[in-house]
């Protein structure tokens, strides 16, 4: 079972359009979709946006219906000034911008026990590079960073890169990193760019949303090909 993971309703349904969805199940607040793609069993959802949605969703798609990997689509902000709107970024680990314990001596983002960087799947990433490659498409690999709020500001932005080394802002990359570690399942983060994140962002996300999760999703189309159960 490989599960699909997506925040916005807007991102999913481009990926729904391209498989024979089979089953739907209201569960928890939320609805998921049972589906087929050249033989392979899927697990289809939209957690709604921010750490705690994703993370939870991601938790029932591992504990309630076996998924055995996590593959999310969806949108970003880009931080690095050659990620321009519709372009795709991979993720090589995700992290929680918005954690701060500094008080206690610890480094932005950690949590004792826990840790500040969830890595990314490496063979589900050179898969990624393969499928750009023969598509001829450029493809992004870097950190994408999470916090529960919509970054719209130089300032914060440039405070992200600076900390944690972050390529792409989202909401809920590090929260699915965080699950996906925990229950020690494979972890694949594909984000096509939205806005830039700064001064704007909100008017260019709305503009774009549609458009990206298209980009977005073919491409996790292309590489579902290429993965096993
Ligand atoms: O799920 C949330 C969406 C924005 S909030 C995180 N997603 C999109 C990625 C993203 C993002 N995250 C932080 C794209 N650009 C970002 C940015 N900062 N600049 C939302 C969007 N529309 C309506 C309500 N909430």
């Amino acid at each position: 079972m490989i599960g699909i993971l997506c925040a916005m309703r807007e991102e999913l349904e481009p990926v729904l359009e391209k498989v024979e969805v089979t089953e739907i199940i209201e569960y928890a607040r939320n609805r998921f979709y049972k589906a087929k793609f050249q033989n392979k069993n899927l697990i289809l959802a939209y957690s709604k946006i921010g750490k705690v949605n994703s993370a939870t969703t991601a938790t029932i798609m591992i504990e309630k219906f076996g998924a055995k990997k996590i593959l999310f689509s969806g949108v970003a902000g880009a931080i690095d000034s050659d990620l321009k709107i519709g372009d795709l970024i991979i993720a090589t680990k995700t992290t929680q911008h918005d954690v701060d314990l500094r008080v206690f001596g610890y480094e932005p983002g950690y949590i004792p026990e826990s840790r500040v960087f969830f890595d990314c799947d490496k063979k589900l990433n050179d898969i990624a590079k393969k499928v750009a490659n023969k598509m001829g498409i450029k493809l992004k690999e870097g950190i994408i960073a999470s916090g529960d709020q919509f970054i719209h500001s130089k300032e914060k932005k440039e405070w992200i890169r600076k900390t944690f080394g972050a390529s792409a802002i989202d909401m809920e990359g590090g929260a699915v990193g965080c699950v996906t570690w925990i229950f020690d399942v494979p972890f694949f983060m594909l984000r096509a760019i939205s806005d830039t994140a700064e001064e704007g962002a909100g008017v260019d996300f709305d503009k774009f949303l549609e458009e990206s999760s298209e980009v977005s999703a073919k491409f996790l189309i292309q590489m579902l090909k290429e993965i096993n159960e």
